[in-house]
């Protein structure tokens, strides 16, 4: 059973923090800490975020012309109150992912953003951040290309504070694995390496027994290695949200150089200091209440990197020390509870959320929800829903625009703005899917699927996920032979973002055959013994498109293989047959198409209770669970999920903010 609320394990003694040595690096254990969140934390969580469109100067990659309005003027997203002015900070924008996260979340603590728009911008700051994103090599290659980079070395050697964050971590060494040949800004010596967990074999990473996913995607914890201002509030207890594919090794930070670590397969480097240079590998804008406060550290501690004072001091080491002391393993990465949104527009005009039976959205002839017979089942706004499921604790929030096939995603405007509007808000990363592909608009003009990926990720999108044309994309992979011509979506869009912002969304369908022989594609006899309408005992999985309206001749994990080899970075599983049915996730799908990749998978559909979760978990080991309708219609809440969960775990699971599965 979890801690009661409100326990909490004694501080320890002053002479028995010395005993503990409670600075010693590296080391992975957690224990019972307060059930309640920190006080700075519980503050923010009351602190109703999400100022409206911010008022300060953005790049010109920020101007996306995204009509935040219009969503607002919808009803869709109410004013948030004003909060207390909190200074003044500059980011380092070089025109690539979503940056728009990290300026929101700045703005909704009440700082005034600055963007660099010249190298004197960085020369001027009083305080810094880079959030590098997309690949070492672009990012160094874009500072380069501005001319940023001898400015941002005398930044670094001027003492004033700087914020690194995931490639802006990992820019400050000398050279990447990412990208071979191209020189960092070599403020550590060290090298950047990969994670690379293909020669291990299943079972011997003593996680899940399933091997360890690539990117290391998700929520993890920090092992703090000395009081920092940072981490004031009780912040070395929480996770932090990590997305990467390469890592920093903790020998390459040098002596004192990590200032905390983490491990996915190997110990790594989760924050770096040296000085008054600081950079996280997690992202703090998507960490939830928990980045935030850091965030806060950051601008409002006098000397962010250095001493804290003694009380606080004293408090760290009491929290590290006891986290470290108490039994069960708190580290690892959590497994994440996605909500699901689909959205599309409603008889009436309206972007609507809506809800599938086996994909199909209209009410039914007696609906039970009392909308009209035949029309879209509209269960809510979609940014106050993903508003309410963020505050609930949902680790991601995904948007799938369902109906976005038929005409020009770019003519979405809507669906841009939901965005917008709900980056301002939600705090944790925002998946949207629908509609990304090249296409042609009606006045002849071209957008290519990298165009309009673009568009989403300067909404706020942190992923972008493709349905149908990932289906295209493979069977053109095989059709060449098992090999890309660097032309699909998955490959430009993962090219110019990583692999970690393209998520491939498969909508399968089960189809019964009575011999394996029958059909060429891989087939299983279902585990739970059902059988087809004639008493067929084996099915494949055959993937659709168009949102299930048209099957293909190409199979689930002929699709799961294909797609990670031309570069995606997970995988979202849902089930046509599962869909709304609520008896809980289709496993043998699900394990199917984990055990064929390497990359993280998600699995979806067939929700119906909060034991649901842990049963697909268990087993197939997939790394995240979605659910839509039985959170739409509050007949689960995300709490009830986790608290669910949780009650599997050990009696000291730690880091409960997070669903701790650390004993999956
Ligand atoms: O093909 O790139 O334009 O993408 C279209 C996207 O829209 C795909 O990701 C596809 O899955 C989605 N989509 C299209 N039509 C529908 C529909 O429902 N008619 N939604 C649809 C797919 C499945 C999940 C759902 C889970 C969980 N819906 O999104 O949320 O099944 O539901 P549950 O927990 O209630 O069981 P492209």
């Amino acid at each position: 059973m979890p801690p009661p609320q409100g326990a909490f394990v004694p501080p320890l003694s002053v002479a028995s923090q010395a005993a503990a040595s409670p600075w010693t690096a590296g080391r992975q254990v957690s224990a019972t800490r307060p059930a309640a969140l920190p006080t700075a934390i519980r503050q923010l969580n009351r602190r109703p975020f999400g100022a409206t469109a911010p008022s300060s100067p953005l790049s010109p990659s920020q101007r996306s012309m995204v009509p935040v309005a219009s969503a607002v003027a919808n009803g869709d997203a109410a004013d948030p109150p004003a909060v207390a002015p909190l200074g003044e900070v500059t980011l380092l924008d070089y025109g690539a992912g979503n940056v728009r996260s990290l300026e929101n979340a700045l703005t909704a603590l009440g700082a005034t953003v600055r963007w660099v728009q010249s190298p004197d911008d960085i020369s001027d700051a009083s305080r810094l951040i880079f959030p590098g994103v997309g690949s070492f090599g672009v990012a160094m290659a874009n500072l380069e290309a501005r001319g940023y980079v001898p400015a941002l070395r005398a930044y670094l050697a001027s003492g004033k504070p700087f914020l690194g964050i995931c490639i802006g971590l990992q820019s400050l060494f000398e050279g990447s694995d990412e990208s071979p040949g191209v020189a960092g800004l070599g403020v550590f010596p060290g090298r950047v390496r990969k994670f690379d967990f293909s020669g291990i074999p299943a079972g011997g990473d003593g996680v899940d027994g399933r091997g360890l996913s690539v990117p290391h995607m998700g929520w993890n914890t920090v092992d703090l290695d000395r009081p920092s201002p940072l981490f004031a509030g009780g912040l070395a207890a929480e996770r932090f949200y990590y997305v990467h594919s390469f890592y920093v090794p903790v020998e390459a930070a040098g002596p004192g150089g990590a200032l905390a670590t983490t491990t996915h397969g190997t110990p790594f480097v989760a924050v770096l200091q040296r000085g008054s240079v600081m950079a996280t590998q997690f992202h703090p804008e998507k960490s939830g209440p928990a980045g935030l406060a850091l965030l806060r550290n950051f601008l409002t501690a006098p000397d962010p990197s250095g001493a804290p004072p003694a009380d606080e001091a004293q408090a760290q080491s009491s929290l590290v020390a006891a986290l470290r002391a108490g039994a069960g393993d708190g580290g690892g990465l959590a497994k994440r509870i996605v909500a699901c949104l689909d959205v599309r527009e409603n008889d009436a005009g309206d972007l609507v959320v809506t809800k599938g039976d086996q994909y199909d959205v209209r009410e039914a002839a007696d609906p039970a929800g009392g909308g009209a017979p035949g029309a879209v089942r509209n269960l809510g706004k979609p940014v106050d829903l993903a508003a309410r499921y963020y505050t609930a604790g949902a680790d991601e929030v995904t948007f799938l625009n369902i109906t976005s096939f038929r005409g020009a995603p770019l003519a979405d405007a809507p669906l841009l703005a939901v965005l917008a509007a709900t980056s301002t808000r939600v705090f944790v990363p925002l998946c949207i899917g629908g509609g990304i592909r090249d296409y042609t608009d009606a006045e002849g003009v071209s957008y290519s699927a990298l165009d309009v990926a673009a568009r989403y990720f300067r909404a706020g999108a942190d992923k972008i996920s493709l349905g149908s044309d990932a289906v295209y994309a493979a069977e053109a992979w095989y059709a060449a032979g098992r090999v890309g011509d660097g032309s699909s979506s998955i490959e430009t869009i993962s090219n110019v973002y990583g692999a970690q912002a393209v998520v491939i969304s498969i909508d399968p369908r089960r189809v019964w055959v009575a011999d394996p022989a029958d059909t060429p594609h891989a087939t299983l006899s279902p585990s739970n013994g059902a059988t087809g309408p004639a008493g067929e005992t084996h099915c494949w999985y055959q993937c659709t498109v168009k949102g299930g309206r048209e099957g293909r001749d190409l199979d689930v994990v002929q699709l799961a293989v294909a797609v990670t080899a031309l570069g995606a970075g997970e995988l979202l599983v849902n089930s046509m047959d599962a869909d709304g049915q609520k008896g809980g996730y289709d496993h043998d799908l699900i394990a199917s198409v984990r055990a064929a990749v390497g990359v993280p998978v998600i699995a979806s559909s067939g929700a119906g209770a909060a034991e649901h979760f842990g049963a697909v978990f268990d087993a197939t080991g997939v790394e995240a669970a979605l659910a839509a309708g039985i959170f739409h219609r509050g007949e689960v809440g995300i709490g009830e999920v986790k608290a669910t969960s949780q009650e599997k775990g050990p009696a000291s699971c730690s880091r409960a903010a997070r669903l701790c599965f650390c004993w999956w």
